[in-house]
């Protein structure tokens, strides 16, 4: 089923306009942590909240998408790393497959296990190439999904992973540095994404910097995701919502 939430994000897409979403992890952000983001983003527009990560250590996470329906209208969207991580209170789910990597757990396993509860449940589904890239450590989703990921310096080898996972028929693509990279995701890397696939590009991990946000964006990403340093230091929101704000509105005057 296409949904609306997807139909929005590719028409944004067609239009170059860009669209910033915050990463909330239930472990790291607490009700008080996430009132103030919340009333945050009341003044500085965020267009989604992504809720999850590699490791839910509690169980927090539906309290924490409660918390958030109930104070705002933005679209929450589950970024789930396992097929328990589900929860029906979300708009819609990232429905990640792992395609950076060769487990066939994170390609399909989880997913054969989702799939009944998913068809029974309200949320929209977003299918998406979801692509670790190595920046520098370890992260814990490649630990976690026990997958190699790719390369940092070869753009060619992202390019053929998202033309696979597009011709497979994902919709979206997602490329992750992991939470708290050292480094972002290389633009000549996002670039060479870009121009192999037609979909919505995301792109997250270890964007805690203004400039690291535009070069993001200037390569070609659709969708910047933050979460450690709105967590570390929740008014960068506010420089990210302008950040993208101003990128949007130059692309309008200068169409
Ligand atoms: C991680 O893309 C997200 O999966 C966001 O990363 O926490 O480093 O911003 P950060």
């Amino acid at each position: 089923r296409l949904t609306s939430l997807y139909d929005a994000l590719s028409k944004r897409r067609t239009h170059g306009q860009k669209s910033l979403a915050v990463l909330l992890d239930p472990d790291n952000v607490d009700e008080v942590s996430c009132q103030q983001i919340l009333e945050l983003s009341e003044q500085h527009p965020v267009d989604y909240f992504f809720v999850g990560g590699s490791l839910v250590m509690n169980s927090r996470q539906a309290a924490l998408i409660r918390f958030i329906k109930s104070r705002s209208a933005v679209p929450v969207l589950l970024f789930p790393s396992h097929s328990l991580h589900l929860d029906d209170q979300a708009d819609g789910i990232l429905l990640l497959s792992l395609i950076s990597g060769r487990n066939p757990d994170f390609l399909i396993g989880q997913h054969v296990i989702a799939a009944p509860l998913l068809r029974q449940s309200s949320l929209q589904i977003l299918p998406t190439g979801y692509m670790l890239v190595d920046t520098g450590r370890q992260t814990t989703a490649s630990y976690i999904s026990g997958t190699t990921p790719l390369p940092y310096d070869k753009p060619g080898i992202a390019a053929c992973t998202a033309m696979a996972g597009e011709q497979l028929g994902l919709r979206l693509m997602y490329l992750d540095g992991g939470s708290g990279a050292l480094y972002p995701v290389a633009p000549a890397m996002i670039r060479a994404v870009r121009q192999a696939v037609e979909v919505p590009l995301i792109v997250g991990g270890g964007i805690n910097t203004i400039e690291k946000a535009q070069a993001a964006l200037q390569a070609g990403a659709d969708v910047i995701v933050i979460g450690n340093q709105i967590e570390k230091e929740p008014a960068f929101l506010a420089d990210m919502a302008r950040t993208v704000h101003q990128f949007n509105q130059s692309r309008i005057l200068t169409e």
